[in-house]
């Protein structure tokens, strides 16, 4: 009943490349975080692991642009093309709406003509370096799930990093760096997405390839390629999903890698097209983007099916009795067992990890019920135990007791507690007496007689006969064919 839910799993991935068209064009996400089944109990729940649909990222994040000032138009300044220094029609004013180049311009609908974009101030102060901070911040731990691509509509920068925060700002690493030259730029040899292996794919790499060339019209994405470093686990086309699962559910590092809850673009040098800046011009050098793609999902620990934009902020709709913007804790009164995100396999080689109600952890797993006063554990998460039991569920007997739906006390043996009168005991619980004799251990003889005042074995007053401690005297007593009173 669960390989539906693997199906839907690779659909939710294949969904991803939905922007290319080599990949499979499924949509879906693994939207069932239960069901209803059938099992041995009758109708229960099965709680499998879900998560939210990628999305469209750029919609929920907030940017922010350093040095402050750096976006042209204020004052209002004229620029020329790089491939010509005497074209000068690109006019930037910040206080004419159609002349104005505001950040808002790289994440709005693409497809209109003229083109939108963001564009910064000229390199005017050279060769001071023009440098520029892009942060996109989304107050929310997400999962890349798709390449990151930044169209330039100027051209694209000589020096840039990608960096990413895992912690709202506070601290960055390196994603990826971008030069035409690596080993000058950086120190680093440069290399490509497609040189990753699944040992390298965690590598921070600086590659030439988005940076080298200048070409003005048709080259002007840069790339993060999320998708390549999938594929090196899920296969070329993201066709063996069951691997890429059982490498996130069992590799921490490779999960974290995907998972942002900011990214920073670092504009280090802009194009200049050609290896002498010309002074003259500097108005030819500047930054201008045109659109950011950031494809992602709300992290919600796969214990979520749906992530809500509730006043500014993106908030996972919790399931499983978990709770928190990430659903990475458990709800107060469901912490019978530590938290644990769900696992990316389906059952039964995964789990949802759903949380417990506090009395039902393995720390208290049920009081027994015959051998408990109750199912359910004391406030100090103790099962409290009838007499002759013990163990952390009141399921064992102590010595001298025996489990018969509860600890009950030893009664006979086949040494010091022997059935009398020619009895049997079975499973040490009790004395089969033969016939003429009763008594825990078949001591007393029945009465054949009401003679002496001893009833018969419906009386109410009287209907046993003395015990084993005086089977000599008993015996006396059987020859006089009387019966003494229980009381004796
Ligand atoms: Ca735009």
């Amino acid at each position: 009943m669960h390989w539906p839910l693997l199906l839907a799993l690779e659909a939710a991935w294949a969904g991803l490349g939905q922007a290319t068209q080599h990949y499979p064009a499924m949509w879906g996400h693994y939207d069932v975080c239960k069901s209803q089944v059938y099992s041995d109990e009758g109708l229960t729940w099965d709680y499998m692991a879900c998560q939210p649909e990628a999305a469209d990222m750029t919609k929920y994040l907030r940017v922010a642009l350093e040095p402050t000032n750096i976006t042209c138009g204020d004052p209002a300044e004229t620029y020329c093309a790089l491939e010509n220094p005497y074209m000068c029609n690109n006019e930037c004013d910040a206080s004419t709406k159609e002349l104005a180049h505001p950040p808002e311009l790289m994440f709005d609908f693409e497809g209109r003509n003229p083109t939108t974009f963001w564009q910064s101030t000229s390199w005017r102060k050279y060769p001071k370096p023009l440098l520029v901070n892009i942060t996109l911040s989304w107050n929310k731990t997400i999962e890349l799930t798709d390449d990151i691509v930044i169209t330039f509509e100027s051209g694209r920068p000589e020096q840039m990093v990608l960096e990413k925060s895992l912690d709202y700002g506070r601290t960055w690493l390196p994603y990826q760096f971008y030069a035409t030259d690596c080993l000058d730029a950086f120190t680093m040899e440069p290399r490509t997405a497609q040189d990753l292996t699944q040992h390298t794919l965690l590598d921070v790499i600086c590659t030439e390839e988005y940076s080298r060339g200048y070409v003005w019209k048709y080259d002007k994405t840069v790339r993060f390629e999320i998708k390549d470093r999938l594929a090196l686990f899920a296969g070329p086309r993201l066709h063996n999903m069951a691997s890429l699962y059982g490498q996130l559910d069992t590799t921490k590092n490779l999960r974290d890698f995907f998972t942002i809850t900011d990214l920073r673009i670092k504009l280090l040098r802009p194009a200049t097209g050609a290896t002498m800046v010309d002074e003259n011009n500097l108005s030819r050098y500047f930054y201008a983007i045109s659109d950011i793609k950031v494809q992602g999902r709300c992290k919600c620990n796969l214990h979520a099916n749906s992530c809500i934009f509730d006043k500014e902020k993106l908030v996972c709709e919790c399931e499983h009795n978990t709770t928190g913007p990430d659903c990475g804790r458990c709800k107060r009164s469901y912490q019978g067992r530590v938290w644990s995100p769900g696992s990316y396999l389906p059952i039964p080689k995964g789990t949802a990890n759903i949380c417990v109600p506090n009395n039902i952890g393995p720390v208290t797993c049920n009081c027994d019920p015959f051998g408990s006063e109750s199912e359910r554990c004391n406030a100090t998460g103790f099962c409290k135990c009838k007499s002759g039991t013990t163990g952390k569920h009141c399921s064992e007997c102590l010595p001298g007791y025996l489990w018969d739906s509860g600890c009950k006390s030893q009664v006979c043996d086949d040494e010091l507690l022997r059935c009398q009168n020619g009895g049997v005991c079975l499973s040490n619980l009790r004395c089969q007496c033969t016939v003429g004799f009763s008594g825990v251990l078949c001591e007393k003889p029945h009465c054949e007689s009401e003679a002496a005042g001893c009833g018969g074995p419906d009386s109410a007053r009287n209907t046993s006969c003395p015990s084993s401690a005086h089977l000599l005297l008993l015996l006396l007593a059987l020859a006089t064919a009387s019966c003494w009173p229980a009381a004796l």
